[in-house]
């Protein structure tokens, strides 16, 4: 007769490389990647069945210092790695991360699609509203006016809505954190693992070296948990708060279940014409 193994528990430490960060002191980074690790605690992962996607940026150097699989892509290529990673070995928990500038500017158009495909991935965007790594340029969430290396007389642009994109791309879970609360933003992460489809989560995480606007002290005053009463199923009421400027919500504004791609795909080559319909069914009534 065979024996279950006892499952070992694991302790935080057995998901940290040997690799030391190398962003700067303060770094917002620091508390993204404390909540990973975490995070992967809680879920009691094994190193080996976890791989962790990243592009190029400061944040997207997270893959060296935790102990699971990496990949360190390129600029705004998270998603076609994480993808093919996804597809290949479903096995694997497949985390994503990178840079406000990697995901929402350079990588705008794969992040899109990746939400309306509803790949089973977790992205974490580790948001500073600055291109960090290449010393303070702009990036799509940095707001109006703000003066930086490459706005010196004020951005002409205005901030993009990360939340109100997600939502309306059709991403199953989306969520926000704030890297001062890394228990909180561990919650948060687990939560996006263990949903079944696209589950992003867009967390403040300041630079204090090159953006001096949205900082630790800035966001403590502004930042605010989602009332308890939200009900996360409804898409209008995940985008009022979403909108909101003050507070600056944080929590899961978003939650629905919908057929994964994968589904969708394995379905469509099994040739099981009722389980076929159930899942086109499904992605029908996503937005309904
Ligand atoms: C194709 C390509 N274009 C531009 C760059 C230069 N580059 C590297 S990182 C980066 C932006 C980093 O900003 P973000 O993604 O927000 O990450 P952060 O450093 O702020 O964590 C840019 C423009 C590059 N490496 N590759
Ligand atoms: S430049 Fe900014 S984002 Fe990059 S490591 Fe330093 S504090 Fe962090
Ligand atoms: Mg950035």
């Amino acid at each position: 007769m065979a024996v279950d193994t006892p499952v070992r528990e694991r302790t935080v430490d057995e998901y940290k490389s040997d690799e030391k960060p190398t962003w700067c002191p303060g770094c917002g980074d620091f508390g993204v990647l404390n909540a990973v690790y975490r995070a992967m605690r809680l879920k009691n992962f094994a190193p080996h069945e976890v791989v962790a996607v990243s592009g190029i940026g400061c944040s997207s150097r997270i893959p060296y210092f935790i102990s699971t699989y990496g990949f360190h892509g390129i600029h705004g290529r998270t998603m076609p790695i994480a993808t093919g990673v996804r597809v290949a070995r479903p096995e694997l928990k497949t985390l994503v991360f990178g840079g406000d500038g990697d995901a929402f500017a350079i990588g705008a158009g794969h992040f899109v699609h990746a939400m309306r495909r509803n790949l089973d991935l977790t992205y974490v965007v580790m948001d500073n509203a600055i291109y960090g790594l290449t010393k303070g340029q702009t990036s799509p969430t940095s707001g109006a006016g703000f003066s930086t290396l490459s706005t010196p007389q004020g951005n002409p642009e205005q901030a993009l809505n990360p939340m109100m994109l997600a939502i309306s791309c059709g991403a199953t879970f989306v969520a926000r954190g704030f890297s001062a609360e890394p228990q909180k933003l561990a919650d948060l992460i687990v939560r996006g693992i263990e949903h079944k489809g696209f589950s992003f989560i867009d967390v403040y995480s300041p630079c204090p070296t090159f953006n001096k606007v949205n900082t630790f002290k800035s966001y403590k005053e502004s930042v605010a948990e989602l009332p308890g009463d939200h009900n996360a199923t409804d898409t209008i009421q995940a985008m009022n708060y979403a909108n909101s400027d003050r507070p600056l919500y944080l929590g899961v504004f978003l939650q629905r279940e919908a057929p994964t791609f994968e589904q969708h795909v394995l379905q469509q080559q099994s040739g099981d014409e009722g389980a076929r319909q159930t899942v086109l069914q499904g992605l029908f009534n996503r937005f309904s």
